[in-house]
């Protein structure tokens, strides 16, 4: 077995790692960059190195300064979470190189999925759906006309080295081919330094659903159902869920049959995903990602497996612990991502300090944080603090865990996007499963910064309710039965104690306030 990892992670995930190895007694050894000084993830493992300042690119992705960390504490592995390095075929190489095991997928496999046109033509001849579309970059903009006609639109031209909806462009004419064409292959140009592009029919609201795979170095490859991920913004998902609401037991199978096949294609070793699009019944292969993903918990609630533990394993050439008949699927379970960013103003990147500090607990609840009172919330880094996980033995329960999860956890300091979980938790068409990627644009009251309509209603209740007493208050006696006068004070006093008497039946005013109920 491997006896130690390091970290090249920050935040939530090297957090996630680190508490898994530790309970596999692999000693940990963490890197940190200047802003993250009082981290978790550096309390928490039993090394820790500082590797420079707080731009990523001077740090978490220096491979030269994660790797001279590596041979100064003389670990046997490296752990790259997500994210950063993580898909790199370069640094897994250098890991390799370096006489290390880098825990995920080979450099060939990551370099080959990492090419869109590549994996495309790679899945195709596994026998897994792909959208219709070309497997090869378009030559020019005639050929992009051709090709997107052949195709039929709508159309959507992507980068080849991009993913995750970086660097697309969905046609819906022929005049608009060539223009954007061009366009898309100076953005792929400037931003992967790699101008190729391909084209796709364009699916319009499909659902995002995914597979998680998991290959050993012994030819076996098991599938842990789906993640239903549907609920997004701008790429950015919000919510995660498994199993998927709305797939049948034979679309799970066929679904989890395709995924199996592609990882078998590309000798895949370690944790994986299969993105998939799903419309009308239909499923086509999106993108294979390398790496751990973010939103793993609610695969390990639904299925009891722990997937940085096999990860671990499986890096360490042990066969897979279970085979696929072995692997149960049972409940549900919800994952919401607690980002610093304002949900009702755009999203708007928040920043401050985190002054308190409250996780939920109870039954079914699972808070994964990579923060601590204390911290500075900058710009340096992806926005996510941490993850609320819920797990029930139904989608309805498992919703309204998440919904008191949400309502106990308190992030001070820093504004969040828990009040827009909150709002979506409560919202019909999520409770009753109806979710695609355009979920967000179809509800634009839930991301508006005016008063939503459940406050609204609280609110429009409470001013009633005030003019009510404002009313009651006016006929409160102005006489006492001794005579004397009472004050507007003493009149508010006297109708705030008493609920019913005075406004409802004056003909009681007068009444001793403390028998007020005595109707005899
Ligand atoms: C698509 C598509 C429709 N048709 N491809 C966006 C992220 C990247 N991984 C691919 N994406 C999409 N590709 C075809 N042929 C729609 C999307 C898409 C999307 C996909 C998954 C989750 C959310 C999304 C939101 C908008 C668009």
């Amino acid at each position: 077995m491997i006896d130690s990892v390091l970290v090249a992670n920050r935040g939530e995930i090297a957090l996630r790692v680190i508490r898994g190895a530790r309970e596999m007694g692999i000693r940990t050894v963490a890197v940190f960059s200047e802003a993250d000084r009082t981290s978790p993830h550096v309390l928490h493992a039993d090394e820790a190195y500082c590797i420079g300042p707080a731009r990523a690119a001077e740090s978490y992705l220096s491979v030269e300064k994660l790797l001279a960390v590596a041979d100064r504490a003389r670990v046997q592995a490296v752990h790259p979470g997500y994210g950063f390095l993580a898909e790199r075929g370069d640094f897994a190489e250098a890991v390799a190189a370096a006489g290390l095991v880098f825990v995920g997928p080979s450099a060939s496999t990551i370099h080959a999925m990492g090419d869109k046109t590549e994996a495309r033509q790679r899945m195709a001849a596994a026998g897994v759906p792909i959208v219709p579309g070309t497997d090869t970059p378009l030559a020019s903009g005639s050929d992009a006309i051709r090709t997107a006609e052949s195709v039929g639109f709508p159309v959507v031209l992507k980068a080849a080295a991009g993913g995750g909806g970086k660097g697309m462009r969905v046609v819906y004419g022929v005049d608009e081919v060539a223009g954007a064409f061009e366009t898309a292959r100076r953005e792929a140009e400037s931003a992967f330094g790699d101008g190729s592009v391909y084209v796709e029919r364009f699916l319009e609201r499909p659902r995002h659903i995914e597979i998680q795979l998991f290959g050993d170095a012994h030819g076996n490859v098991v599938h842990l159902f789906e993640r239903e991920c549907s609920i997004q913004r701008r790429h950015q998902k919000l919510v995660e869920e498994a199993p998927s609401p709305l797939l049948t037991a034979d679309g799970r199978r066929d679904m989890g049959e395709a995924a199996v096949r592609a990882a078998r294609a590309v000798d895949y070793t370690g944790a994986g995903t299969v993105e998939f699009l799903y419309a009308d019944g239909e499923f086509f292969f999106l993108e294979m990602n390398t790496r751990l993903q973010v939103e793993h918990p609610v695969t390990e609630l639904v299925t009891g497996v722990d997937l940085v533990e096999w990860q671990f394993r499986v890096a360490a050439g042990e066969t897979l612990p279970m085979r696929q008949e072995e692997i149960p699927l049972r409940g549900h379970a919800l994952e919401c991502r607690i980002t610093s960013e304002s949900p009702f103003d755009g999203f708007l990147p928040a920043t401050g300090v985190v002054d308190e500090l409250e996780v939920p607990g109870g039954p079914g609840i699972r808070w994964d944080g990579g923060i601590a009172r204390g911290m500075e919330i900058g710009l340096h880094y992806d926005p996510l603090l941490g993850k609320l996980i819920t797990w029930a033995p139904d989608r309805p329960l498992a919703v309204r865990r998440m919904k008191r999860a949400l309502e106990e956890l308190k992030v001070g300091g820093v504004a969040t996007s828990a009040p827009l979980l909150r709002r979506i938790m409560d919202e019909p068409d999520f409770q009753d499963g109806r979710l695609s990627t355009a979920y967000l644009p179809e509800h634009p009251e839930l991301t508006d910064g005016r008063i939503a309509a459940p406050k609204r209603d609280a609110l429009l209740v409470a001013a009633a309710l005030l003019e009510h007493r404002r009313r009651r208050d006016r006929t409160a006696p102005r006489i006492r039965r001794d005579g004397r006068a009472l004050s507007a004070w003493q009149r508010r006093t006297w109708a705030g104690r008493d609920g019913n008497a005075a406004a409802a039946n004056p003909s009681h005013a007068g009444t001793d306030p403390h028998r007020s109920n005595d109707l005899t």
